[in-house]
């Protein structure tokens, strides 16, 4: 079987020092947390940037700093901006990063709640603009979905020519408003999605670690990082995005499959070197 990506989901947007000490805020932060990740087996940085006080931006030159700051330490890692950014910021803000060219960004492909009164909004018209853009940029798309009309979405904006072939989707499982962090809906998201698609695993909260367990198991790829869960295991919190790294990393070497280099997992993506 393939080797297997793992992607680090160092920061996020939501979670905040008061739920992990360790979640990065500043640049020097950011660098720790993603060299911690690189060095545990990441090859995918999946980035959200805050101001040093923990507010989330998406601001194109606080990403020019991260990323540059992040490329200096882990030289050939694949560093992912988000276009999520935070519940609530307008289109103008999310795509900022867009414009740097990265090789990849996410392309979140749906509307859905997010706990509490949280609405994380993504008309198709949103989904359309981020498209062409990351095509228009050469920009290679990981396609969010946090439910099953979401992939429905991606493939009906695929055939429409707003996002290109090859796709690569991120199963966001166990978000409070989206699909749940079960192996039956895990099952279900991945027979949705065409045989010649790639795909990842985010669990979030308490199933990360069994929902990256499946995607090894089914072929997949698999996220871990603060973003989705700060602990090692039930009341422990993890010290750095590297021990999380680490966790998923002896998964994947146990279940009987390799972790992909930043240059396999450039192989595995169709990215060019
Ligand atoms: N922060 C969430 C509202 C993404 O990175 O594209 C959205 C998110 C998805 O994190
Ligand atoms: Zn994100």
């Amino acid at each position: 079987m393939e080797k297997v990506i793992i992607t680090a989901a160092i920061s996020g947007a939501e979670v905040t020092k008061e739920h992990n000490e360790n979640v990065p805020y500043t640049v020097e932060e950011v660098v720790r947390e993603a060299k911690a990740a690189y060095d545990a087996g990441a090859s995918i940085i999946h980035l959200h940037v805050r101001n040093d006080d923990g507010t989330p931006t998406q601001d194109i030159n606080r990403f020019r700093e991260c990323i540059d700051a992040i490329k200096e330490e882990c030289m050939d890692a694949i560093v992912q901006p988000s276009t999520g950014g935070a519940v609530g910021m307008s289109n103008e803000e999310r795509i900022q990063p867009v414009n740097l060219s990265p090789e990849m960004a996410t392309l979140d492909c749906g509307t859905c709640n997010f706990g509490g009164d949280d609405i994380f909004v993504n008309t198709e018209n949103t989904i359309k603009e981020f498209g062409k853009k990351m095509i228009d940029l050469n920009v290679k798309p990981e396609i969010e979905v946090f439910d099953k009309g979401m992939v429905d979405m991606a493939l009906r904006l695929n055939k429409k020519g707003f996002i290109n072939d090859n796709m690569h989707f991120n199963f966001v499982m166990g978000v409070n408003g989206g699909i749940s962090g079960t192996y039956r809906d895990l099952m279900f998201m991945r027979q949705s999605i065409p045989s010649n698609a790639t795909f990842t695993v985010s669990g979030v909260g308490r199933c990360q670690f069994d929902m990256i367990a499946l995607s090894v198991l089914m072929g997949g790829h698999i996220r871990v990082g603060f973003e989705d869960n700060v602990y090692m295991e039930k009341g422990v919190k993890a010290k750095s995005n590297g021990e999380l790294v680490q966790k998923a990393a002896n998964i994947v070497r146990e279940l009987g499959r390799q972790v992909a280099t930043p240059k396999e997992a450039r192989e595995i993506l169709n990215l060019e070197a």
